[in-house]
């Protein structure tokens, strides 16, 4: 150690000794009661460790932050309200990089110090930033959420809402994060309202998993930390055995094929068994992109199940209307870059790709994204840009562009293909336009129900209450300011579970949007399949309709998917309701293989 950084430190370790004393003097009587837990939120308290007050009542408790942090082991996390490190820390000491972000300069300061006093501080990048601003440019396999939770009076309410999360709504907050990847960590106040957290899982698409800890030290509950991830595959570089034992499935391989990344890539060799190359498959959604590799099986019809996935990996969105050619172009790159590198693959494996993007209805829409993406892939490769709903129907038909996909989330939309290819689709207008069996519809619907109960205008409906405890409103008159406060769609749809729930309890309003929007549903598959003939002449013939999305795929006591299929059935009892067991980046680079192969 250099003598200046030996003064460097010993002055540190002066002005934490004063602060402390300070403290025990009682000048700050706020945090004399975090004081007293100290060697709880950092157990080297005593070897240089500086807070602020904010700081104080903010740091994540040792044995929680070490808890969080074991299982990002091996990851590149991004701690987006990093504070005075106790997150921080920990993630530096077990995970490959750490991006510490915290707006106020103070609190990066006091973090490096911190990260110094445990020896880590060398492992993080500390940026001083707004993380809303730098969400777009940021990249990482795990995002970390602590947020400010609007001081110690979070304790004063009995529910805490997300929408008291700041400096956003936790909605907004979560949306943000899901455009860098879907692992997401929230670090929540013990009172949240769980069922809102379930909600932020249920209402991504595909659904995310999430698991809740609660979380305690010594014996009491501090907090709750809800952990989302994606329930994709995903085997970060083929292992050997793991490998094998995938590629054993497939019948056209002689049972022990394995990508070699030893050797740096290059042409597959009939030697390591990768004799066909891979297809990188890619969703281009709303807020972020998703690119998987996987390997190339040949024979179009038959794949191992489930597919191996060899490479994964989300950057920003891809749509050049919402982000403009520069940014969509550089997220393709990256994305596509990033899943080669993870499945130890190279450009020159690459047979073909094959890209699901919202919006791509023209062909001159198709040539435009098409030409990106062939200037970053060699020129032998085959490239395909498809809209969303046929990525989505091949997700649940191994590829196969035959059938009707009908698509609930936020929005909604039925779409199909006749075995000649010829198209035709129903609804996906926007709520304007009447999507009525959209999340968004269905959740206007019952704020209307509330309305008109309120105005004498309706029956009075359970609605009312369950709606406006979810959202922390007093009256249904908050609910204009509410409604009109941000025109996101998804924020609205985010009411759907309250519809079902009131439904469940037997609430006939509740009930009759609910079996409105199943009967709209219905209707708009029926109106795709007549036009295509799909159920042959005489109504009975069979054929796949894929259900993708949050309304479809909820899986509550009130199950609208099951609604919507019953009614299908009735109309077309030859047809199979599937729900994709893969997600649509998987339904991409199942339909290019298919594409190739014929
Ligand atoms: P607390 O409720 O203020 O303390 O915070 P405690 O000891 O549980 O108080 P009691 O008297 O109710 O028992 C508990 C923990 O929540 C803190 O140690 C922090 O880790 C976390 N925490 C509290 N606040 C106010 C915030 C916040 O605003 N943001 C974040 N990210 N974490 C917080
Ligand atoms: N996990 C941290 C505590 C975080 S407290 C720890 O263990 O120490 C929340 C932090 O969010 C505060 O330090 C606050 O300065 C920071 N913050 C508030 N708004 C922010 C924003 N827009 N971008 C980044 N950080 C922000």
């Amino acid at each position: 150690m250099t003598k200046s950084m030996k003064l460097k430190k010993r002055s540190r370790l002066k002005k934490g000794i004063k602060s402390t004393i300070k403290k025990e003097n009682g000048s700050s009587h706020k945090i004399t009661k975090y004081w007293i837990q100290r060697y709880d939120l950092f157990s080297r308290y005593d070897q240089g460790i500086e807070m602020d007050e904010e700081g104080w009542y903010s740091v994540t408790p040792e044995v929680i932050a070490i808890k969080q942090a074991q299982r990002c082991r091996g990851k590149v996390v991004i701690d987006c309200f990093s504070g005075v490190g106790g997150n921080t820390i920990q993630f530096a000491k077990v995970c490959s990089s750490v991006v510490a972000i915290d707006i106020d300069p103070v609190k990066v300061e006091l973090a490096m110090n911190n990260a110094m006093v445990y020896g880590v501080a060398n492992r993080v990048d500390f940026v001083i930033g707004d993380f809303i601003q730098l969400a777009p440019s940021l990249k990482g396999d795990v995002v970390f959420l602590s947020p400010p939770w609007g001081g110690p009076m979070y304790r004063d309410v009995e529910s805490y809402k997300l929408e008291m999360l700041q400096p956003r709504d936790g909605y907004s907050l979560f949306q943000i994060a899901q455009s860098i990847t879907p692992n997401i960590i929230m670090f929540l106040p013990r009172n949240v309202d769980l069922a809102q957290v379930e909600e932020l899982a249920w209402l991504s698409s595909p659904p995310l998993t999430l698991e809740i800890e609660e979380n305690f030290v010594g014996g009491r509950m501090k907090a709750v930390t809800a952990y989302f991830s994606c329930s994709a595959v995903y085997l970060k570089g083929p292992s050997k055995t793991g490998s094998a034992a995938l590629y054993a499935r497939n019948p056209h391989s002689n049972g022990n094929l394995r990508k070699l990344q030893a050797d740096g890539g290059g042409e597959a060799t009939e030697e390591n068994g990768f004799v066909d190359g891979v297809i990188l498959g890619l969703d281009g959604g709303a807020t972020s992109t998703v690119c998987v590799c996987v390997p190339f099986f040949p024979f179009g019809d038959c794949f191992p199940e489930p597919l191996p996935i060899l490479g994964r990996a989300v950057a920003g969105c891809t749509n050049r209307n919402s982000v403009g050619e520069t940014a969509a172009r550089d997220s393709l790159e990256q994305v596509i870059s990033e899943a080669l590198v993870q499945s130890g693959s190279d450009k020159s494996d690459v047979r073909g790709v094959c890209l699901g993007v919202s919006g791509v209805n023209h062909p001159s829409d198709q040539e435009k994204i098409e030409n990106w993406i062939r200037d970053i892939v060699p020129s032998h490769v085959k490239v395909y840009v498809q809209n969303d709903a046929i990525v989505a129907l091949a997700s649940g038909t191994m590829g196969k562009l035959h059938g009707c996909v009908l698509i609930a989330g936020t929005g909604c939309i039925a779409y199909g293909f006749d075995e000649d290819g010829k198209e035709a689709r129903a609804s996906g207008g926007g709520p304007i336009l009447g999507d009525w069996g959209s999340g968004y519809g269905i959740a206007a619907q019952a704020l209307t129900a509330v309305i008109r109960a309120h105005d004498g205008r309706g029956p009075q409906t359970m609605l009312t209450s369950t709606i406006l405890k979810a959202l922390g409103l007093s009256s249904p008159d908050e609910l204009i300011g509410w409604t009109y406060a941000d025109p996101s769609w998804a924020r609205i749809a985010a009411l759907v579970p309250q519809v079902v729930s009131c439904a469940e309890a037997g609430d006939e309003i509740s009930d009759k949007i609910l079996v409105d929007a199943a009967e709209d549903l219905a209707l708009s598959v029926k109106a795709v399949v007549q036009r295509l003939g799909l159920c042959g002449e005489d109504g009975t013939a069979s054929f796949p309709v894929v259900m993708v999305g949050g309304v479809l795929n909820a899986n509550q006591k009130w199950d609208i998917g099951k609604e919507v299929s019953k009614r299908i059935n009735r109309y077309f009892p030859g047809a199979q309701t599937i729900i994709p067991k893969v997600e649509p980046a998987v339904g991409a680079a199942l339909l290019a293989m298919n594409f190739l192969s014929s």
